[in-house]
């Protein structure tokens, strides 16, 4: 395991070579070691780990390029373009290498020269170029595009600083800055010939062209330059490689000479820190709006370079930009894009002179728009007064869409105020401002939702009237996750065990999975099933051991939940759970309780009080809980800091029990659902989400379901005390409440955790109170399941089985086909 293995693992162990067994390895380790001494400038006596991992880099995208370049000779007839803000990859070697069929190899390789491929492997740092879920997305369909052979461009930013390093300070969160680029980065390529000006602020004119027509034009007060930097993308046995483009902004003159010869030399810079500003770092929110102007600048500068881009490429390619649609689909990911719809008419209207009526063809029939939340503080808006002065243009240009949006709801009879007030892109409820999720909506072909219970919400609440204009336009696409790394990467024990049951073909046909169903009450499957899952405890067993000196048995039910810190995804409602937990172990010592481990792994926004409150509270709870001799070992709680996509790697395969308990109808989809169900992992879930779908393809007896669906939310908000009422009537609740608000967990400050309380007992928002008894009900039903192990390996074994439509390379199928029209190979 990399990282069992990362940080403890000498520099370079001297072994004796293995002998080569073939040219592969010869020439695989020739390459690295020519890359060590000239791209690193080292010896393999001097080298360090980081430098074996960036020389075996080197040398694997040296055969990535040989794809990339016989692909570029051929123009495809439609390309893909996805546009995301965040692109949480993780890293690179072990997909590079499994994707190329290279893992032997370069084992081999680094074996003949000394070197522990997995202590190079845990030398990679993360990109984490995301928050969560939304940025993983984007990163699985970028590796399932190019395995399911659809070209496709990702367009970013290349942050300098990715999502904030977690540590803990006595169980509270601590953030610092994260620095994956600190030394280099190997995967890329520094393009600066595909360099575009990017402008800010400023004024439009106007000037006549006709009597009839009237051309505005923007004189951005302020320029950035976006430079892009590629990231190739292999897929699946190297068939297609996509690029992964990330703008990094730069100033367009380094120093301001004047400022410079007349002595200011802080000065002279300024301006090149306030551009270099925009791609400096990741906001590290993943369900709020951060609302500053840094932001927004964000926001356009990758949207204004990629489209700039994509447009000169097709006009390079096919001459006329009018057919765009044809030969292009643009997917925005969720409204961070949104700026698109203003910027694409802008290009065409103003650099091609194309018509109000064509250019709008050309955008509407161009760019398409994924949601991934209803949440009312996640809808991005933006002040009016903020768009006039940032984007003066765009904002003029909005004026008129929306102007003739509303027109033609009156031409069509719905002109009351109150209608026009709900389908307006500017809201005007509280001050003036731009609903980005409308104007996406508005400047899109479709819209999706991203499981089939949020689309259907999505139809329901926000975009309500706006798909009563258009119904054909909202479509559900359920997300995926990629297999290679999900399964094959990150649990080879499994996949080998799968693929020795079933062949090869499992390896590139997901649905072939099924086959296991078949031994799922075999006991000789049963007990390698079972071996290869207690191997992926003990690992972890380490990890938590290196990370938080707690340890662990590994014969425990190892209960998970990893996720971001958020009070919709009820973190705290496990807490509370493991509160009255430990309360009952301690009324009633000597009982044979199932023994656990509750483990927690995410990050809390660093500005979200109330989730890093939660952090604190399951640390305390942790530290009394773990060191209780009553307790004895059948119960223990930590938290992994520094969550994180090689983390999860490391989890996933270990976990028993997934714990997806979203109050119904907020969380979107969720993913990390889908990789734990893969693995093996049970989930304790509510009616939320693909949870719903989970249960519907492995099967309602291998899921626990519990608490209310969406409906019974809505209706118990509407009920006036329902918190009150629950506590009430749930004498465990009540004393679970009573002793986190007495102080038994934090003697040193007995009302720390008063804000969390108060909260349940008062207001409630996310319905913790009436959930927690049925949720109680399902842990015991869990305890009894894991009592009876063939049953609990043989839930187990079907969820491996029936989870082979959850591959995002399905996604990427029905995005192509329902979405993009475009072809996989
Ligand atoms: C997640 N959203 C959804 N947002 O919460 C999750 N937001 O249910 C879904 O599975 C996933 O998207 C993929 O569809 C996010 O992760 C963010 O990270 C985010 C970031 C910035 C601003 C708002």
């Amino acid at each position: 395991d990399t990282l069992v293995t990362a940080g403890k693992a000498p520099a370079r162990s001297v072994r004796p070579s293995v002998p080569s067994t073939g040219d592969a390895v010869v020439d695989l380790r020739e390459a690295i070691r020519a890359k060590l001494a000239y791209a690193i400038g080292r010896t393999p006596e001097t080298a360090r780990e980081r430098d074996w991992f960036a020389a075996t880099a080197l040398a694997l995208r040296d055969r990535i390029v040989d794809a990339c370049l016989a692909a570029e000779k051929q123009v495809p007839n439609k390309r893909v373009y996805y546009l995301s803000l965040e692109f949480l990859i993780g890293r690179l070697l072990s997909d590079a290498m499994n994707n190329l069929g290279l893992v032997e190899t370069t084992r081999k390789a680094l074996a003949e020269l000394g070197v522990d491929l997995g202590t190079v492997e845990g030398a990679e740092p993360d990109a984490a170029l995301g928050n969560g879920g939304l940025g993983r997305l984007a990163a699985c369909f970028m590796e399932s595009m190019a395995s399911i052979g659809i070209p496709a461009f990702g367009y970013g930013i290349r942050y300098d600083h990715g999502l904030f390093r977690q540590s803990f300070e006595d169980g509270w969160q601590r953030e610092a800055p994260e620095t994956w680029l600190s030394e280099g980065n190997p995967w890329e390529f520094a393009r600066p010939a595909a360099t575009y000006t990017i402008g800010f602020g400023g004024s439009v004119t106007m000037s006549m062209v006709s009597e009839r027509v009237i051309r505005r034009t923007w004189h951005p007060a302020e320029t950035v330059r976006a430079v892009a930097h590629d990231v190739p993308v292999v897929g699946w046995r190297g068939k297609t490689v996509n690029t992964l483009r990330l703008w990094k902004a730069e100033a367009e003159a380094p120093v301001d000479l004047g400022q410079f010869n007349g002595g200011d030399h802080v000065g002279a810079v300024a301006n090149r820190m306030r551009a270099e500003a925009i791609s400096r770092v990741l906001y590290p929110s993943d369900s709020s709006t951060a609302g500053q102007e840094l932001r927004l600048r964000q926001e356009y500068f990758f949207t204004s370079a990629s489209l700039q881009d994509l447009v000169l490429r097709h006009v390079a390619e096919r001459g006329d930009v009018r057919s765009l649609p044809d030969h292009a689909a643009i997917q925005l990911n969720d409204t961070h894009p949104a700026i698109a719809v203003p910027e694409l008419m802008r290009i065409l209207l103003e650099d091609h002179g194309l018509t109000w009526e064509d250019a709008w063809h050309v955008t509407t029939n161009t760019l398409n728009y994924t949601n991934h939340t209803l949440l009312p503080e996640a809808l991005e808006t933006w002040p009016v007064e903020l768009m006039e002065r940032l984007l003066p243009r765009h904002m003029q240009i909005i004026y008129l869409i929306n102007w003739m949006h509303l027109e033609q709801q009156g031409k069509s009879g719905k002109s009351d105020a109150a209608h026009l007030a709900s389908v307006s892109l500017i809201d005007e409820s509280h001050g003036r401002r731009v609903r980005m999720g409308h104007l996406a909506f508005h400047g899109s072909r479709r819209v999706n939702g991203v499981s089939a219970l949020h689309t259907e919400l999505m139809r329901e609440t926000v975009f309500a009237d706006l798909h009563a204009l258009e119904p054909e336009k909202i479509v559900n696409k359920t997300n995926g996750i990629t297999f290679r790394r999900w399964l094959h990467n990150a649990n080879p024990g499994l996949t080998k065990l799968a693929v020795e049951t079933l062949g090869e073909g499992v390896l590139d046909n997901p649905e072939l999975l099924k086959g296991l169903d078949a031994y799922a009450a075999d006991p000789a499957f049963v007990a390698r099933y079972a071996a290869v899952r207690r191997g992926r405890k003990e690992a972890l067993a380490e990890v938590i051991y290196d990370r938080t000196g707690v340890t662990v048995d590994p014969s425990a039910l190892f209960d998970v939940q990893i996720k971001r810190i958020h009070e919709y995804k009820r973190q705290l409602l496990n807490v509370v759970e493991t509160v009255a937990l430990y309360q009952a172990i301690k009324a009633e010592p000597h009982k044979d309780w199932t023994p656990r481990v509750k483990i927690f792994g995410g990050k809390a926004a660093p500005s979200y009080t109330q989730a890093k409150l939660i952090i604190k509270l399951a640390a305390d709870v942790a530290r009394a809980v773990n060191d209780d001799p009553d307790v004895a070992d059948r119960l223990k709680v930590v938290f992994l800091p520094n969550y994180s996509v090689s983390l999860a790697e490391a989890i996933i395969p270990a976990a028993d029990l997934s714990e997806q308990i979203s109050t119904a109808g907020m969380e979107a989809s969720g993913t990390g659902n889908m990789k734990l169900a893969l693995n093996g992992a049970l989930t304790v879930g509510t009616l939320d989400g693909a949870n719903i779908e989970i249960r519907d393809h492995v099967g309602a007896e291998n899921i626990f379901i519990f608490g209310l669906d969406a409906a019974g939310v809505r209706a118990r908000s509407a009920e006036p005390h329902y918190a009150r009422d629950a506590i009430w009537n749930s004498p465990r609740l009540a004393a679970a409440l009573d002793m986190i608000a007495s102080g038994r967990f934090s003697p040193e400050e007995p009302n720390r955790f008063r804000p969390l309380t108060d909260d349940l007992r008062h207001r409630d928002q996310y319905l913790l109170t009436c959930d927690f008894d049925d949720y109680w009900r399902a842990q015991r039903e869990i305890d009894a399941a894991w009592n009876d192990p063939r049953g609990w390996w043989k839930r187990a074994i079907h969820n491996t089985a029936r989870m082979a439509w959850f591959s995002s390379d399905r996604s990427m199928r029905e995005y192509a086909e329902e979405i993009w029209r475009v072809k996989t190979a």
